[in-house]
């Protein structure tokens, strides 16, 4: 897949101006009929102008369509899965909770809100995740990427990632879905090749009934 972040970076350097450009035109522009409305009523003279508005909504149009090209153009690309990517991480979304399972076994859970799972990646490789959900929708988002996607319970959803420089990559829930959403985080580390590899051949991390239990 190509790169979200500065694919969307991209994409909001031509919204921005031209949403200031469409703002200011209209306001300009509603400004300058009301006077020219005004003194025309006083005058007893015509006060449609339906050329005017034809070229006025056709020009709103044509801002629209470009937008629309823009978007998809930047968008499309985002949607391709590598055909042979080096890792494939399936991720599951719980009510409130995040689950990374590696090829070998390795899995990776939330043990606590305040101990979010820490799942490592290779940086600067093709990452393939599959996701889904085991109750209600969640949304995938990693914003130092700007990368989201929504998990579904009865579907998997597939994407790419990569993750060019090493370091943590926060995420969180990015889906409204109940009491405890706001704690739903997760950490992508994304590591060497080497690093990555040792971590995998690790030891579990510790089983969740640790988390804070007291019997
Ligand atoms: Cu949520």
């Amino acid at each position: 897949m190509a790169d979200p972040l500065h694919a969307y970076e991209h994409v909001s350097g031509i919204y921005f101006p031209i949403a200031i450009g469409v703002f200011a035109f209209i306001v300009l522009t509603l400004a300058a009929l009301l006077l020219a409305g005004a003194r025309r009523r006083a005058a007893g003279g015509k006060t449609e102008a339906t050329r005017f508005e034809v070229v006025y909504a056709a020009g709103l149009a044509a801002v629209v369509a470009f937008l629309l090209a823009v978007t998809f153009h930047a968008e499309t690309p985002l949607d391709t899965v590598a055909a042979n990517p080096v890792l494939r991480i399936h991720v599951t979304a719980a009510q409130w909770s995040w689950r990374f399972e590696y090829p070998g076994g390795k899995t990776v859970l939330s043990v606590s809100t305040l101990r979010p799972p820490v799942a490592e990646v290779p940086a600067g490789q093709e990452v393939e995740f599959w996701g889904s959900s085991r109750d209600v929708i969640h949304g995938f988002y990693v914003p130092r990427l700007r990368f989201q996607r929504q998990f579904l319970p009865g579907y998997v959803t597939r994407f790419d990632m990569r993750f060019d420089r090493p370091g943590a990559y926060g995420g969180a829930c990015s889906v409204y879905c109940g009491e405890q959403h706001t704690e739903m985080h997760f950490e992508l580390r994304a590591v060497s090749r080497t690093e990555y590899e040792s971590w995998l051949e690790s030891a579990q991390s510790p089983p969740p009934s640790d988390a804070g239990s007291t019997t």
